[in-house]
């Protein structure tokens, strides 16, 4: 396989890799289909300033004109953001395609970690995971984010998964699949925009340290899968769990009523209870971000210590 046919490693993030030094990767669906014009390019560009300052290398993923890109410019950056859903939602089932035809992609949270693992990256960053959707037990929408989990070996920081999917069979998948799903300092799933979900999830950790020390073995061990790192929402900025939960019941009965189904449920839900909250919950989406930004390079210079 010639990966360079295919794919663009920033120089920076490039050098960076060769000697061992930290990297985080981040996503691009998060910016073309998860936020709003501009709020996704500012909070685009700060993530990339916090990882610098948390002492790692920022390396945002996206397809662009059928490249593979690790590590993009601040242009392109925009470019993905005012374009917004005119950029194709891409998971692995479209990247061949895409690549062939030549076109963009916004990278899923899927095809980040594919690309971030063909660039030698190691740790990623994002908000939340796709799962296991509520009501999968007739539509069977089950995010292809689970799948890449279980083969592709690149720790996911994430601040645990909207209740917009049914999170005890998210867990139930991830098990059965063989990935860890690790609370940092919380022994709870966290569910997002709240600290708490009710679901215990099955290792807690403390420090980077520890989550580069657990990762390093998996990864010497030789195990195929990544590992899940569930981060939860600054206190400060976590929601009132009733006022969320309800918008989230309403997004959901909207969705079903109007037929949306397949790639569209995800960005649909997100955007309406962004309406429903007035812009509160995208509030809260970006300061998770930001938050996680930070525990994953950390983590990422602790592994890099480690090698
Ligand atoms: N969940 C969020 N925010 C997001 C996404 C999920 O809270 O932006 C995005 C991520 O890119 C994730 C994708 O990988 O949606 C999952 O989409 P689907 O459910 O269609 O697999
Ligand atoms: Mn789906």
């Amino acid at each position: 396989m010639n990966l360079n046919k295919y794919l663009d490693v920033a120089p920076e993030v490039a050098q960076a890799v060769a000697a061992g030094k930290p990297v985080v990767a981040l996503e691009s669906t998060i910016i073309s289909h998860g936020m709003p014009y501009p709020q996704n390019v500012e909070t685009a560009l700060k993530v990339e300033e916090i990882i610098r300052e948390n002492g790692a290398i920022p390396a945002t993923i996206a397809v662009i004109n059928g490249r593979l890109k690790a590590g993009l410019t601040k242009e392109e950056i925009e470019y993905l953001g005012k374009k917004g859903h005119e950029v194709n939602k891409a998971s692995r089932r479209d990247l061949a395609v895409l690549v062939s035809k030549g076109a963009d992609g916004a990278t899923t949270v899927t095809t980040t970690m594919i690309i971030a693992h063909m660039a030698g990256i190691k740790i990623f960053a994002t908000g939340g995971i796709g799962g296991v959707h509520r009501g999968a037990e007739t539509t069977m929408d089950i995010s292809a984010d689970l799948e890449e989990l279980a083969h592709t070996p690149v720790m996911v920081v994430c601040a645990g998964a909207k209740s917009i999917l049914d999170l005890g069979l998210t867990l139930e998948y991830l098990e059965t699949h063989g990935v860890p799903v690790i609370g940092y300092g919380t022994d709870e799933l966290p569910a997002f925009y709240t600290r708490k979900s009710g679901f215990a999830i099955d290792y807690r950790l403390d420090t980077p340290q520890e989550l580069a020390a657990a990762f390093h073995t998996s990864l010497e061990l030789g195990f195929p899968a990544g590992m899940l790192v569930a981060n939860p929402i600054p206190e400060a900025y976590s929601m009132d769990a009733g006022v969320i939960n309800k918008a989230i019941a309403d997004a959901v009965e909207e969705a079903k009523n109007t037929g949306i189904h397949g790639k569209e449920t995800t960005p649909f839900l997100l955007a309406k209870i962004k309406e429903i909250t007035k812009g509160t919950s995208l509030d809260a989406n970006i300061q998770l971000v930001f938050n996680n930004a930070k525990v994953a390079a950390q983590t990422a210079c602790a592994l890099s210590a480690l090698q």
